[in-house]
Formats: C-alpha cells, structure tokens, sequence
C-alpha cells in the first residue's frame, strides 16, 4: 500500500495513497462500499426554492449522482476513510457563526442566517478535482467569496484569507493529536477575489449536507479539493500566508497553491487523468481543473512558485 515505487502514469485510483496515509499507518478500513440504500442524509429544514442557476460555467461531463458525492467524502475530522456521512450528522448546522477577523476594519462574528440575507443565492456547476485523483460534477448553491469579502472589508495590508474550519466535540478524530487541527486552508486575496471563488451553502438545491461542509463550505474549483475547507468558523486576513493543515502534515505532497495540472505528478502518483464518480469513467485531467481562461492570469507573476502541488 505504500505507494512509493508506484509512479505510472496512468494508476487507478485504488494504488494512489490517500492523504491521510502520509502520517497514519492504522489499517485501512476495508469494506469502504458500504453504499447502504437508506434515506438521504439529514439535511436543515426549511429550505427555501432552489437558487437560479447561473449559466455561465459549463462542464462537459454529466453531473454525478447526488448519492455518490454525498456518501463519498473526505472529511478527516469524522474518519480518513470515505465513508463519514452517517458520523458527520453529529454535526450541528444551527446555530453557526462565522468570525472574521485578522486585518479588517472591524472584527466581526457573524449568524450564518444573517450572513445569508446579505448575499444573493446562485447555482453553479463546478467541477471537483480531489489530489487523489477521483472527481465529480456538483451543483454548488451558494454566493461569491467576493461578496463576503465585501462584507468583511479587509485592510488593504491584508494579502492572505485563511479559512478554520469547525473544531467539535462530534469529531472523533480530533484525539487523533497528531493532526494540526483545526483544519485550515488559505488563499490569496486576489485569488478570493476571483469570480470563481465560491462560498458553498448547498449542493442540489438542497442545505449543504454537514458531511459535505455545510453550513459553509469553500469552493476553488481550480484547485485541489482539499483546498476548499468544509465547515468553515473563522476567516482571518494576514499579511503573511497562513499555515495549511495539509501542508503542516507534508508541504512537499500538499502545497499552499495546488492548483490542478495534469503535467505535474504528485510526489506519488500521476494528475495525468481522474476518476469521476458515478460513471467511474478515467478522463483526462484539465489544466486548472479546466478553469484556465479564469484563473491563468493570477500566476503570470509567480512563475518562482510550486504553482501545482
Ligand atoms: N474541514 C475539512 N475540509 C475538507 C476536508 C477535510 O478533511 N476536512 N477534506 C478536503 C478534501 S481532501 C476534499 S477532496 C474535499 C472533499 O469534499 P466532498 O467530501 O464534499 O467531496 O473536502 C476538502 N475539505
Ligand atoms: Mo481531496
């Protein structure tokens, strides 16, 4: 299962070390197909209608099947295997607040409700890239990271956001101490200024399922998956880039940038192609996950970076 020695340029999914395989050597939970038929996981009442979709992002594969992205997660605080969904629904979604803080005008903490009411709902349908090279196809509903950003009016001192994520007592994987928790990840500004950059509050046209990172789960369909923190409670803007939990655990596997490039192998294993879930077909990997005409321009100057791990 060490995967070392494993470097094809076309390997299934299946020999590609997951993340948490870089620290822990715990047996893996066999027996992952637990795909149990049982009624949709628990979701926040009172949804209201479905957000227009905006047209704008087009995919060109079909979406996956709501079942397989909300039963196949990777949400490390409830388990490193895939299969959390029944764990995360001890995680309460109400009451929520987010703190914002760092170099802004004005600290804040803010109700999830409240933030809601001063942002305008939208679909989009992104793609999701997973570093472990399965991917999906996903209705997101949910607002602009720049709106939010609107709302937080950082100093203009402040070149980074960073994102914590929910420390709980439902997570059974915080006493797993060797973990950096709380899970963080972090963007520049003017990539959370990107049009792309997404504050996710369902998927579905539904309330975000907690195993998904609801109530508030970031969004950076360029990027790696596990750059789009779930279950977000604190946004802090720094001068300096913050500290990600992936790359506390392994900077040279998982880096602050990871934006997807198919040229540029994992330590461990190709980006060449992926796996998206539910037609389990391998497609090729797109550059920026597909997203280049968006995002290109933001890397023109930081040619001296590890744009892509
Ligand atoms: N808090 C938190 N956020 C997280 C993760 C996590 O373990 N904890 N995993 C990341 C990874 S590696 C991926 S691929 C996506 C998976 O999102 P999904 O389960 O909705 O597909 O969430 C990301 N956000
Ligand atoms: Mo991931």
């Amino acid at each position: 299962m060490w995967v070392l020695r494993c470097r094809g340029w076309e390997i299934s999914e299946n020999q590609v070390t997951p993340e948490w395989v870089v620290l822990s050597r715990r047996t893996i939970l066999a027996g992952a197909a637990g795909l149990i038929a049982a009624p949709a996981p628990g979701a926040v009442s009172g949804q209201s209608a479905r957000a227009v979709r905006n047209p704008k992002y087009k995919t060109d594969h079909p979406l996956s099947a709501e079942q397989d992205v909300t039963r196949y997660n990777n949400y490390y605080e409830f388990g490193s295997n895939k299969i959390i969904w029944k764990e995360a629904q001890e995680l309460k979604q109400r009451p929520w607040a987010v703190r914002i803080e760092g170099l802004v005008k004005q600290p804040r903490t803010l109700d999830i409700d409240d933030l809601l009411k001063r942002v305008s709902p939208e679909e989009r349908v992104y793609r999701h890239r997973c570093v472990e090279a399965w991917a999906m196809i996903v209705p997101w509903t949910g607002f602009p990271l720049a709106e939010l950003l609107r709302i937080a009016e950082p100093l203009g001192s402040a070149k980074y956001v960073a994102f914590e994520t929910a420390a709980d007592k439902s997570m059974p994987e915080l006493r797993q101490s060797w973990y950096p928790w709380p899970y963080t990840e972090g963007l520049t500004i003017e990539e959370a200024q990107n049009e792309l950059a997404f504050l996710s509050t369902g998927i579905y046209g539904k309330p975000m399922p907690p195993q998904n990172g609801g109530p508030l789960r970031l969004t950076v369909p360029w990027k790696y998956g596990f750059k789009s923190g779930k279950s977000v409670v604190r946004i802090i803007f720094t001068e300096r880039r913050p500290k990600t939990f992936w790359s506390e655990l392994q900077a040279n596997e998982y880096g602050f940038w990871a934006n997807v490039n198919p040229a540029v192998p994992h330590p461990r294993w190709s980006q060449a192609t992926e796996r998206l879930l539910t037609t389990d077909e391998r497609v090729p990997t797109k550059i920026f996950n597909g997203y280049a005409e968006y995002v290109a321009a933001l890397y023109t100057d930081k040619q001296g970076e590890k744009l892509f791990v």
